[in-house]
């Protein structure tokens, strides 16, 4: 009997590959001459690491048959399900946990290209030639014409291979396997999908005798003298020169000049040159000094604020392959709503996003390639970060990083990784980052006492636990109490929210001690599909899957801003602008932490009943960091009733990099005058007819006295509503606790309330309805009287309702809900605007007059939930109809019900009715942020308790 024995030992073992060439520096270009191997490149998948011999890399190899698939790329994104598909988990591992081992059902993408060197290239005899794969998922052997090159694990750093004795100058054949899963898979368990391949570049280098090797350009910069201290030192000598500084220098030499200093804020960058005998590079030198002062995170002398968010890398059709103009996307988005930090969650990113930073002015928290959250099953039994067989690999992983990323000015913090419990292999990659970079902090989340790291960090912690950190009353070891504090993931953007940002923002600004925090996360990593509109966890039939929690993004897959993104850019702008209370004076105060307000121009107008009457210019004053200041405004109109507010905006006074002059950096707004009270004289009687009952312009139905027409215009189902569709952050995570309401809610039976009429009075000046509205089995319900009044134009509902019963859960909303023909398919209201809001997601509603389609009211959650809520809604037409409130409301409506909107799992589930269904709610349960974080604060909470609220109706012409 024999054993055969797997053709590819390599892909179980622990070792991080063998073959490559030592990690360095990475730089965008040089003199010498360099190749794409992007492009269409055969491929032909099958199910087991060792299906197929190795032929297909040997030269004359027929590949002619195969699929042609592009590079960068996955190949379950392409080829329509034709090369299996996506899976996704968050932290459980798609695969029996018996590290290293791996299924032996292993999908494997045998990748093959052939290519000729250009012309006017040098001599294939001449030498130093190296092939770089910039990221491979998740291990793969390479060969060059028939040559086995070496095989390499770490998916998301460079691997970097000799081949000058292999190349010719035409007919190359480069042949890679990539298997999907490998020893590394249980490195790379992040929460995202599964996606095989090589998706990023591929590059042929030339290497010149006497061209670069590695090098590390340290640019620091003292506030005190105002001067930059520069000093490349380099693998291969040769000379730095720095035109703009006057410098030229030998490598290894130090030079201090005065400089303008690296800030994310103002990104200061020279170009400079490292010439050596065989090569000239390019450098992009930013000069700043990043250090543990104090206590704090200080950057040239000064604390920074964090106003960050984790990114992973996603594309809706490419998955984690970007092109450039896809990454700067994301950082004109971030720069456009005043994020000013990214942590390159959970690897480091595609080099070019990093030269991005630089340029646009970006903090970058640099992650690792590593997590192993899924041994959280076993209790972190065998987690490969504390067993030393493992230790290469992560030293391997964490000094990729290092050297491809060190001479990034943006990176101010190398992290070890995340979720990767605690062990002696994260203290190793410490080490091994202190010892090669002394000049940029340590961080890692899970080391709760801060033994490897420079700085406390959590994620999701509630309010009061940041509050407390903040006050320092939060104990912890000796070295952790001396640290800053960083939440490097909150504010869970799963769905409509998340809830709480400001209330989180104020009390970073409290404490000195508490640096910032990093949204999680950026994009929605929806997948396009064709008959789901995005697809997300368990729509490829996935055997374990998480569902939509892959679906977190303050931007939707295609980019679009969702309201969280533009709630973000409101409560971390960097100028604060606020009234006194009094009407005439407004308060700005500089919220940067490095800039002057010299690049703003401030504009300001009155408002009445929400229209502009007119912006002029403010004289503001250049205001230094943390100084505020107070400027009289001129008076106001007088509103004759109506309301009056101001509204002041910063505004960029000239075009920078990253928006046009003309952008909103922050605004505020403030009442000067309210609105007059909404009064209908209760003139009109209710005049009784055969079976239906008119009120003014209002018709009823006798019997059951819901309306049937206002002003002439069909009404239909007004009652009391108090059901919405849960959002993820309502559902809350699996593993949270008893206040998960949008499941209480549900079992409570608050989506399946009976209205129960107790009564229809027609009286002389109103008429009466008496209602209780309760759900199957559950004694508590809501007595709730409907009053109409009219003054014979107008159409007053006073809403009344009385709590009975024993509440032990919050409402999801309270107000009423009606239908309207189809027909009324656009809204304009006075209120806030222009998206969504609610109690605890409203700072960026401004208020004024907007309008728009019933469609452009819905907010695309990829998963459908409650959405689209208006703030503080004075009044809204639409379908022929003028709703005034009395207080102001909560105004939504669709063309489906929320019930239907509760349903569905998919975009593509909801379909237009003949009916638009409309929302006018007095309360809304906050948002929270509990889909893995803390739920609303209290006071965002709707109790159940007695409430009185008012509409008048009119008809419109
Ligand atoms: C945290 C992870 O770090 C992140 O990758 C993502 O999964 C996020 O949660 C949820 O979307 S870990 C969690 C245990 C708090």
């Amino acid at each position: 009997m024999t054993f055969r024995t797997t053709a590819a030992d390599y892909v179980e073992n622990v070792s991080p590959g063998s073959g490559a060439l030592p990690p360095r520096a990475r730089y965008a270009s040089s003199d010498a001459k360099s190749l794409s191997l992007n492009g269409s490149w055969r491929l032909r998948v099958s199910a087991t690491a060792d299906a197929e011999d190795d032929s297909f890399a040997e030269d004359g190899y027929d590949a002619g048959g195969w699929a042609e698939v592009a590079v960068p790329g996955h190949w379950v994104l392409q080829g329509d399900g034709a090369f299996g598909s996506p899976v996704y988990t968050n932290h459980l591992y798609p695969f029996p946990v018996d590290p290293p081992r791996v299924p032996t059902e292993n999908p494997t993408g045998d990748h093959l290209k052939v290519f000729d060197l250009p012309e006017g290239w040098p001599d294939v005899s001449e030498g130093g030639f190296v092939l770089r794969f910039d990221g491979v998922e998740s291990c793969a052997r390479a060969w060059l014409n028939g040559r086995d090159i070496g095989e390499f694990k770490g998916s998301r750093v460079p691997h970097e291979f000799a081949v000058g004795h292999l190349l010719r100058p035409t007919g190359n054949v480069l042949a890679v396997r990539v298997h999907q899963w490998s020893a590394g898979s249980y490195l790379e368990d992040q929460d995202q999908w599964w996606l095989p391949g090589i998706f990023r570049d591929v590059t042929l280098l030339h290497r010149p005798a006497g061209s670069v090797l590695d090098f590390f350009v340290h640019a620091s910069y003292d506030h005190v003298t105002g001067e930059g201290t520069l000093r490349v030192d380099s693998d291969v000598d040769g000379r730095v020169s720095v035109p703009a500084l006057d410098i030229d220098v030998e490598t290894g030499e130090a030079v201090t000049v005065p400089v303008e200093p690296w800030t994310a804020e103002t990104p200061a960058l020279y170009d400079g040159e490292l010439v050596t005998e065989g090569e000239r590079v390019p450098l992009r030198i930013g000069f700043r000094t990043v250090e543990l002062a104090d206590g704090l995170i200080k950057v040239n002398g000064r604390p920074i604020l964090f106003k960050g968010v984790n990114r992973h890398e996603w594309h809706p059709e490419t998955g984690r392959a970007l092109d450039l103009e896809t990454m700067r996307a994301d950082v004109l988005l971030m720069k456009r709503h005043n994020i000013n930090a990214v942590r390159t969650s959970h690897y480091p990113p595609h080099p070019a996003f990093l030269d991005l930073c630089d340029e646009y002015g970006l903090w970058v928290i640099d992650e690792c390639d590593l997590e192993t959250h899924g041994f959280v099953e076993q209790d972190w039994r065998d987690n490969p970060v504390d067993d030393d067989r493992w230790t290469p690999a992560l030293l391997d992983r964490a000094a990729r990083m290092v050297e491809r990323d060190k001479n990034h000015p943006s990176v101010v913090i190398w992290s070890l990784g995340n979720e990767a419990g605690t062990g002696r292999g994260l203290t190793a990659m410490a080490e091994w980052i202190r010892d090669r970079d002394d000049s940029r902090l340590v961080h890692y989340e899970g080391d709760i006492d801060c033994r490897d790291t420079d700085v406390y960090s959590r994620m999701y912690a509630f309010h009061d636990e940041v509050e407390r950190i903040g006050k320092g009353l939060d104990g912890g070891t000796h070295r952790r109490r001396q640290l800053p504090f960083i939440l490097c993931e909150y504010a869970h953007a799963m769905g409509n929210g998340p809830g709480g940002l400001a209330d989180y923002q104020r009390i970073f600004e409290a404490h000195e001690r508490l640096q910032g925090a990093f949204v999680w996360e950026w994009i929605d990593h929806g997948i396009k599909h064709p008959e789901l509109g995005y697809a997300y966890g368990g729509d490829f039939g996935e055997e374990l899957h998480d569902g939509n929690f892959v679906c977190d993004g303050l931007v939707f897959p295609d980019r679009k801003p969702s309201p969280g993104l533009v709630e973000y850019k409101k409560v971390i702008e960097p100028v604060r602008i606020a009234g006194d209370g009094t009407g005439g004076t407004v308060r700005v105060t500089n919220a940067y932490d490095f800039s002057d307000l010299s690049h703003l121009a401030f504009e300001f107008s009155h408002q009445v009943d929400g229209l502009p009457t007119g912006a002029r210019e403010l004289t503001v004053g250049p205001l230094a960091p943390g100084q505020s200041t107070e400027i009289k405004l001129p008076a106001g109109p007088d509103g004759h009733g109506a309301e009056v507010q101001w509204t002041v905006r910063a505004l960029l006074a000239e075009d920078t990099p990253w928006a046009p002059q003309g952008h909103t950096v922050a605004w505020g707004q403030e009442t000067v005058a309210p609105r007059a009270p909404v009064t209908v004289a209760a003139s009109a009687g209710p005049v009784a007819g055969e079976r239906l009952i008119t009120l003014g312009p209002g018709v009823f139905d006798a019997r059951t006295g819901e309306p049937r027409t206002i002003g002439g215009v069909d009404v239909t189902g007004l009652r009391l509503d108090v059901w919405r569709a849960p959002t993820d952050n309502d559902d809350g995570a699996s593993w949270q606790d008893d206040t998960r309401y949008g499941v209480l809610w549900r079992s409570y039976g608050l989506h399946r309330m009976r209205h129960r009429l107790d009564g229809v009075e027609s009286g002389d000046d109103a008429l009466t309805v008496r209602t209780r509205v309760a759900p199957a089995a559950r004694e508590a319900g809501l007595r709730t009287v409907y009053r109409w009044t009219s003054d014979g134009t107008r159409l007053k509902l006073t809403v009344s309702v009385r709590p009975d019963g024993n509440w032990t859960v919050p409402l999801p909303r309270i107000g009423i809900r009606f239908g309207l023909a189809s027909s009324a398919g656009h809204a304009q209201w006075f209120g806030g605007g222009p998206g969504e809001a609610y109690p605890d997601t409203g700072a960026a509603a401004m208020l004024g007059q907007w309008d728009g389609s019933i469609e452009e009211m819905q907010t695309p959650y990829l998963r459908p939930q409650e959405n689209g809520a208006r703030a503080d809604v004075r009044w809204a037409e639409l379908g022929g109809l003028r709703i005034e409130g009395d207080p102001e409301f909560w105004f939504s409506a669709r063309r489906w019900t929320n019930e239907q909107l509760d349903a569905a799992r998919h975009l593509t589930d909801l379909t237009p009715g003949d009916t638009v269904w409309v929302n006018l709610d007095h309360g809304q349960h906050g948002i929270g942020s509990q889909s893995c974080g803390p739920g609303p604060l209290p006071r965002y909470f709707l109790n159940a308790e007695p409430v009185e609220f008012s509409f008048v109706f009119s008809g419109i012409d």
